[in-house]
């Protein structure tokens, strides 16, 4: 057994794959992590190990000396239960959070080619959630990649789309989701759009390629994503009919539903 934080963090790669949401190597997670969970771990970690630190390229705000559970660079998800330290590992960042070491796991290997993106949204998610935030996740949901090749690629078209295809999307992402255009996997555009994006919004569809959610714990970031691939994938449905659309989620009925939980949605995206 690992401590339980591990044994979370693997039992969302194993879901994200059972549901076809991350094939192959398809997607990357990280996690960071509170000191009470480092602590729960200290006897894996290599914290003496002071020679390997790997330069990042830039200063990541706010992030010097954080720990983070990562995938690694072409791991397989499907895989994270049969090799975890192989599939996953703890990177530390240094003083300047300009560097990281890896402290446990990710045997010879590098964390995700999506790192950048991961610490960059970390490092905004930090900030704007104050603190709770610690969950980044990766997938590439069928239904939601199908939607971003027939409606236009803008968040109030998406946020729309998936809130009134079924009635709890809005509970789940009040805030509305983001959109980017298609940018190279792996690249430095496509972290700095997406962490532009987690700024206002805890869900950012990568045009042609997937998905990347936040959240306060694994429930929460995997419970946003199979809710808007459920919602996308509902939508997908409508339209396959060929039918019209005779009756829908209004705007009242999405200010009713969050008014009734106390939630704030974003009325920036209503009224399209
Ligand atoms: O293969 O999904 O976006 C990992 C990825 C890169
Ligand atoms: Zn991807």
């Amino acid at each position: 057994m690992y401590p339980k934080i591990i044994e979370e963090f693997v039992r969302m790669c194993d879901d994200g794959y059972r549901l076809g949401f991350n094939e192959a190597n398809g997607g990357n997670a990280s996690y960071r992590m509170a000191p009470e969970e480092i602590k729960k771990c200290s006897e894996y970690l290599d914290l003496k190990n002071d020679g390997d630190w790997m330069s990042l390229g830039c200063e990541i705000t706010g992030l010097s000396n954080e720990y983070f559970i990562v995938t690694a660079s072409g791991s397989l998800m499907r895989n994270a239960g049969l090799d975890v330290e192989g599939t996953l590992g703890i990177v530390q960042l240094n003083d300047t959070g300009d560097a990281y070491k890896i402290i446990w796991g990710l045997e010879g290997r590098r964390p995700t080619s999506e790192f950048s993106a991961h610490l960059l949204s970390h490092s905004v998610r930090k900030c704007v959630s104050g603190g709770h935030d610690r969950v980044m996740y990766h997938l590439h949901p069928p239904a939601v990649i199908a939607l971003t090749y027939i409606l236009d690629l803008n968040d109030k078209i998406f946020s729309n789309a998936l809130w009134r295809s079924m009635t709890e999307c809005v509970m789940v992402i009040p805030d509305g989701v983001g959109v980017v255009p298609w940018l190279c996997p792996g690249s430095r555009e496509l972290a700095n759009a997406t962490c532009e994006k987690m700024s206002a919004r805890q869900a950012v569809i990568w045009a042609h390629h997937g998905l990347y959610v936040t959240g306060l714990s694994f429930d929460d970031a995997f419970g946003k994503a199979h809710t808007i691939e459920k919602s996308a994938s509902i939508y997908l449905d409508i339209l396959k009919t060929g039918r019209p659309i005779l009756q829908t989620i209004t705007d009242t009925d999405l200010r009713t539903i969050c008014l009734s939980l106390g939630l704030k949605i974003n009325e920036e995206l209503l009224e399209v």
